[in-house]
């Protein structure tokens, strides 16, 4: 690890100091369970970036070619397990519970490994990959179907250009209630986050006394924001990333370097 401000020692006496403590995490909070990040190497599926299929329009235009690659997230998500990392915010919530301090953590990842952790106050900014919603009836439901649809086995290859095979809409998942479309349920860019879930985050974040941002790349609004309003409360900030951009700004801890190697040092009261 480097640290590139502030003093490991420094960080973990306002751990202990810190009533109410918020972490926001980012894809690089799992890149070592072996999920690619979205700007990093890997963010690539087909000639198309997560981003580019991460978007009403790409739903609009081609729900095929969308499940297609949620289809592949599935596969791939579906075998990994959380890393040190996860496990770390996991036991420093539980850890805060016994002390009766609070502890949210607000993620931006749909991969659900903080909850195979363990965590408990967790904020799913970006929805869930393991969830489905009906564009008609707007029924959100559990599922775990891997692949999604019959007509999705052995599709999602990394290779090759567009979808791998012409999808008919009798392909696609339907919904149980009303058989509207099913859509993975999860926040495209352009679309609204679930106000209530994002009132909940920006709240632990002007409350907290200690703000850690974990992993992300911090450019997707309105997650990014809710740094910004953690320094307005009065929130000490830190970030742990492999690779932190030049600026550091309001930021008052810097330490560069795997997750799943600085988290579990890290997140320890300092008589522990
Ligand atoms: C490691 C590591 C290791 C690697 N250890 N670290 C204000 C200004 C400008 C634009 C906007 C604005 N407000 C809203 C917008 C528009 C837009 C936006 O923010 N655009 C920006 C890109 C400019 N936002 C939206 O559209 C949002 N909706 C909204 O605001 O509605 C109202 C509105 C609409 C339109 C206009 C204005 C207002 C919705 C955003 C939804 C984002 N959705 C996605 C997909 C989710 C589903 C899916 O997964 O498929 O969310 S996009 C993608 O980016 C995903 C991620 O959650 C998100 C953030 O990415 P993240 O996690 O930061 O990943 P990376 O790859 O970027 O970074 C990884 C980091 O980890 C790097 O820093 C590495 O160094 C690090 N790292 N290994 C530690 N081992
Ligand atoms: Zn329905």
């Amino acid at each position: 690890m480097r640290v590139l401000r502030g003093e490991v020692s420094e960080f973990q006496r306002w751990l202990q100091k810190s009533e109410r403590f918020a972490v926001l995490t980012g894809a690089g909070v799992s890149a070592e369970s072996g999920i690619p990040t979205f700007r990093g190497p890997g963010g690539l599926w087909r000639q198309y970036s997560a981003v580019e299929l991460a978007t009403p329009q790409a739903w609009s235009e081609n729900p095929g070619l969308v499940w297609e690659f949620y289809n592949y997230r599935r596969v791939l998500m579906g075998e990994k397990r959380p890393n040190p990392a996860h496990l770390a915010l996991a036991k420093i919530e539980k850890e805060f519970q016994k002390l009766g301090k609070a502890f949210t953590l607000i993620t931006q990842n749909i991969d659900d490994l903080h909850l195979e952790a363990g965590s408990q106050n967790l904020i799913r900014l970006h929805g869930s990959l393991w969830e489905v919603r009906c564009v008609r009836c707007a029924k959100v439901s559990p599922n775990r179907e891997v692949p999604i649809t019959p007509a999705f086995a052995g599709t999602g290859g990394v290779e090759g250009n567009g979808p791998s095979k012409a999808f008919r809409e009798a392909d696609l998942p339907h919904c149980s209630e009303c058989g509207g479309l099913l859509r993975p349920h999860v926040v495209w860019f352009g679309e609204m986050l679930d106000p209530e879930v994002l009132a909940s985050a920006q709240k632990a974040a002007l409350e907290a006394e200690l703000f850690l941002v974990v992993g992300t790349s911090a450019v997707v609004y309105p997650a990014a924001g809710l740094v910004e309003l953690a320094a307005q409360g009065g929130a000490k900030i830190a970030v742990v990333n492999l690779d932190v951009p030049v600026s550091h700004r309001f930021l008052d801890f810097v330490f560069e370097g795997a997750a799943g190697e600085i988290l579990p040092s890290l997140l320890q009261f300092p008589d522990s």
